[in-house]
């Protein structure tokens, strides 16, 4: 039986792969290339470095040292936090602040699982900081997913064995990290990219407390 429920952030709670995407394009474009909302796609879930790694591989730039690499993160990232300090709580998604109340209602433990360095500027600004239990992120963490060190530590500061941990995601990469780690996995999104959870809603606004007794 479900005892704690873990969520990712990005593409789950709020949708901030929009603001991603006008970051990266910028970055694109002025090293003198285009980027495009599909590629975007492929960058959900993926930490800030690797999905440089991937922008520079489809601009066909190579040979930059890791300094450098640093200096284009951190450029797209000031752009990026300067759209996500502009947030404000209207932009949680539908149904998910519902969500998180009605687990705590429940006596279920809450806990964030991001890739992002920038969660506690995110959940500040949504006004959400004090729903969650445990707070894992992008700071916290050493392997991404689909390790899943990330679930694993939720679940730790939780005090919940993994086997009574749900995590809801909108990644593939997250799916994977919490079968792996031993947990039952809400996918977000569709069901033909989603294949490893155990099941699939559009958003946190379709699921309710008795739902997790059926996974
Ligand atoms: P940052 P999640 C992920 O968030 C995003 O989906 C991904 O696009 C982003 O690159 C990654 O966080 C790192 O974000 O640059 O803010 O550290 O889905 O794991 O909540
Ligand atoms: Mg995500």
């Amino acid at each position: 039986n479900i005892k704690a429920c873990i969520f990712d952030l990005d593409g789950v709670i709020v949708n901030t792969a929009v603001y991603h995407y006008k970051a990266w394009k910028r970055l694109a474009n002025e090293l003198g290339f285009d980027f495009t909302e599909h590629q975007n796609e492929q960058l959900k879930g993926v930490s800030r470095m690797a999905s440089l790694n991937l922008i520079l591989g489809w601009g066909n730039i190579t040979g930059l040292s890791e300094a450098q690499k640093n200096e284009l993160a951190d450029r797209k990232n000031n752009w990026y936090v300067e759209m996500i300090n502009q947030m404000t709580p209207a932009e949680v998604l539908p149904g998910a602040r519902e969500f998180v109340r009605a687990c705590r209602d429940a006596s279920i433990k809450t806990a964030i699982g991001s890739a992002s360095k920038n969660t506690p500027t995110i959940l500040n600004r949504l006004q959400l900081t004090p729903l969650f239990d445990a707070i894992v992120d992008g700071n916290s963490v050493n392997t991404p997913k689909p390790d899943p060190e990330v679930f694993l530590k939720g679940a730790e500061l939780l005090s919940i064995a993994p086997a009574n941990c749900v995590v809801f995601e909108d990644a593939i990469a997250g799916i994977e990290a919490a079968k792996r780690g031993g947990m039952k996995a809400v996918g977000i999104g569709l069901a033909d990219t989603l294949k490893q959870a155990d099941m699939v809603v559009s958003g946190l606004a379709q699921m309710t407390i008795d739902t997790l007794s059926h996974l």
